[in-house]
């Protein structure tokens, strides 16, 4: 029945691994480099001119290429079985694939040639050649299109099943890409207005304040599109996989309504540096930050309840002793609960971030890549390669090549990580290192920086080498000549209380209003002055 969109989750999640599998391998180098072992030189006749070129190519295949394409080829297989029904046009999907993979290689050529080193968030006036943001936003465009999609599949479910609440994952899955479609509109407007006709010569000059408010409207948000999908497989599989129930059916609806409504207004708190935005309105930002940790808070006390009860179902005893009896064996289970631990640090230093006055001594330092490495690098990452562990066999229809290799990976990317964050955070906030700088070659380095240096290459080297085991797992098992002994079921976790939800937990209507509303409150009179005032004042520069 699920033929064509496991066909094409295959080749979303294939390409995904493969962005993360160059844009990881650097990470390591970029470590050494920081202790004053610079291997770039060596890499110069493949292609590699620099550090800060490695760096561009780490995060635009980490942050944005691995995620976007993990994400819809998840959602590719997990929606459509969710809803019990194939996608409503499959060749609408394979189109928006297409695209994604058009935009995939249009950007990476001038990345590849040391033509776009503009790093990750590509701030104006640095300024890439135009192929790199006509690439970029042709994978928004396709990843656009397979939410379309989604959207119809859903429309025909909803009119066979009226009054029926949204099944769980597909509600998760529709909810994200909703998120991503309102996010984009921020890099949309900023790309084909301002960015591309500037890259093109069309115009001199450029306004980079409101390029960067626009990339913010987009930025923060982006973090909840990576997310969320994580959250799809703690709220509504992970349950299931430690053989439990969802503690709340009620709870998880709420936590993904809040997350659409409460993403996109908190931008500024990315930008509480910036000179060109009146305090009144980072104060609101600040504001309204505090209450999308308010859905994170309730998912950490929904997520350990609903393994409570899976861990007490398996014989767990005692207020703690439960979490022994947890499937500690199984490595996609445990992957994603050590995904979740991570995420509590990284939830900490996110809250220290949102503080203005924390927010000014930790900006720019090497606190920031700290923070996103226990956010998307392992609360996401993490969760995604715990995901895999069951997906990647059900797609191929093999087991799991080696389940034992497969712990070893998720907990040597547990403690590599830890290393490599505590150092960053404590080297950002103690010393002010800044982030995004050969820090190897800086001639302020102090030799009280070194130890922390150091911890943070050791855990970079054991993230590379748990890398290395996650690959040798999925190409052995993608190659093996083994066959399933029994079929794979996609982890599905039924509601405790089995009561559907009210109806206006199932209601588009009212939340994607509040969301609309809160943006105008929360960016109109911002964007409207900047507009009204716009600043074409900047030529563009090619620092590389
Ligand atoms: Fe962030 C910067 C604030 C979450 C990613 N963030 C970044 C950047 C990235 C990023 C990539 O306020 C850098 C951008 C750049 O290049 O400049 N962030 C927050 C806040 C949250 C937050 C308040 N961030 C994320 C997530 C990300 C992410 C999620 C990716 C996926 N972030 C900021 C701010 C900045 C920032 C400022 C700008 C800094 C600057 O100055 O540049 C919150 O949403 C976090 C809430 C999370 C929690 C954790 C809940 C814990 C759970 C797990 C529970 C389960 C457990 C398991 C413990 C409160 C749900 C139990 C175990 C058993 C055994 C049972």
């Amino acid at each position: 029945m699920f033929a064509k969109e496991d066909r094409l989750a295959k080749w979303h999640i294939g390409i995904a691994m493969a962005a993360l599998f160059i844009g990881g391998s650097l990470g390591p180098l970029q470590k050494l480099e920081h202790v004053g072992i610079n291997l770039y030189p060596a890499l110069s006749n493949i292609g590699l001119k620099s550090y800060y070129q490695g760096l561009t190519i780490h995060a635009v295949l980490n942050a944005l290429v691995w995620t976007t394409f993990f994400i819809t080829g998840f959602f590719t297989f997990a929606l459509p079985r969710s809803l019990n029904r194939p996608l409503k046009y499959p060749r609408l999907n394979a189109a928006g694939l297409i695209l994604m993979v058009v935009g995939l290689v249009v950007a990476a050529v001038p990345i590849l040639l040391n033509l776009a080193t503009v790093l990750y968030t590509f701030y104006p006036p640095l300024k890439a050649h135009a192929a790199f943001y006509i690439g970029l936003t042709l994978v928004v465009i396709g990843s656009w299109v397979c939410g379309y999609g989604f959207y119809f599949t859903y429309g025909d479910w909803r009119k066979a099943h009226p009054g029926e609440r949204t099944p769980l994952i597909a509600f998760g899955a529709l909810i994200t890409m909703v998120l991503w479609q309102i996010a984009t509109l921020g890099v949309a407007a900023e790309l084909l207005w301002l960015v591309i006709p500037w890259s093109l010569g069309l115009v001199e000059t450029i306004d980079p304040q409101l390029s960067r408010t626009f990339f913010w409207f987009f930025g923060h948000p982006l973090v909840y599109f990576w997310l969320l999908p994580a959250y799809v497989s703690w709220y509504f599989m992970v349950p299931k996989q430690a053989g439990g129930k969802l503690f709340s059916d009620h709870l998880a609806r709420l936590v993904f309504w809040m997350f659409l409504v409460l993403s996109t207004p908190v931008g500024f708190h990315h930008q509480f540096v910036d000179p060109g935005v009146d305090a009144k309105w980072k104060a609101f930002h600040a504001i309204l930050t505090y209450s999308v940790f308010l859905p994170s808070m309730i998912t950490a006390f929904t997520v350990i309840a609903s393994l409570e009860i899976g861990a007490r179902n398996r014989g767990g005893k005692g207020l703690l002793g439960w979490v022994r009896a947890l499937p500690w064996d199984d490595p996609s289970y445990t992957a994603q609960n050590l995904a979740m631990i991570l995420f509590a640090f990284g939830g900490i230093s996110g809250l220290t971030n949102a503080s203005f006055n924390m927010n000014m001594t930790v900006h720019n330092t090497s606190w920031v890549p700290g923070h996103f490495h226990l956010t998307v690098g392992s609360a996401v990452t993490l969760t995604f390669f715990g995901i895999s562990y069951w997906l990647v066999p059900k797609l191929a229809g093999k087991p799991l090549w080696n389940r034992k290799v497969a712990l070893a990976q998720a907990w040597t990317w547990f403690v590599g990580m830890l290393l490599m964050s505590n150092a960053l955070h404590i080297l950002g906030l103690n010393f002010g290192v800044p982030r995004r700088t050969m820090l190897g070659v800086a001639p302020y380095a102090s030799p009280d920086w070194d130890p922390f240096l150091i911890e943070s290459a050791i855990g970079g080297i054991i993230l590379g080498i748990s890398g290395l085991l996650f690959y040798v797992n999925m190409l052995g098992t993608v190659f093996s000549k083994a066959t399933l002994s029994e079929p794979i079921e996609m982890p599905v976790a039924e509601p405790l209380d089995p009561t559907p939800a009210p109806v206006w937990l199932d209601s588009w209507r009212p939340w994607l209003a509040l969301a609309v509303v809160l943006i105008l409150i929360a960016y109109g009179p911002v964007l409207y002055e900047m507009i009204t005032n716009i600043q074409l004042t900047s030529p563009g520069f090619r620092v590389w």
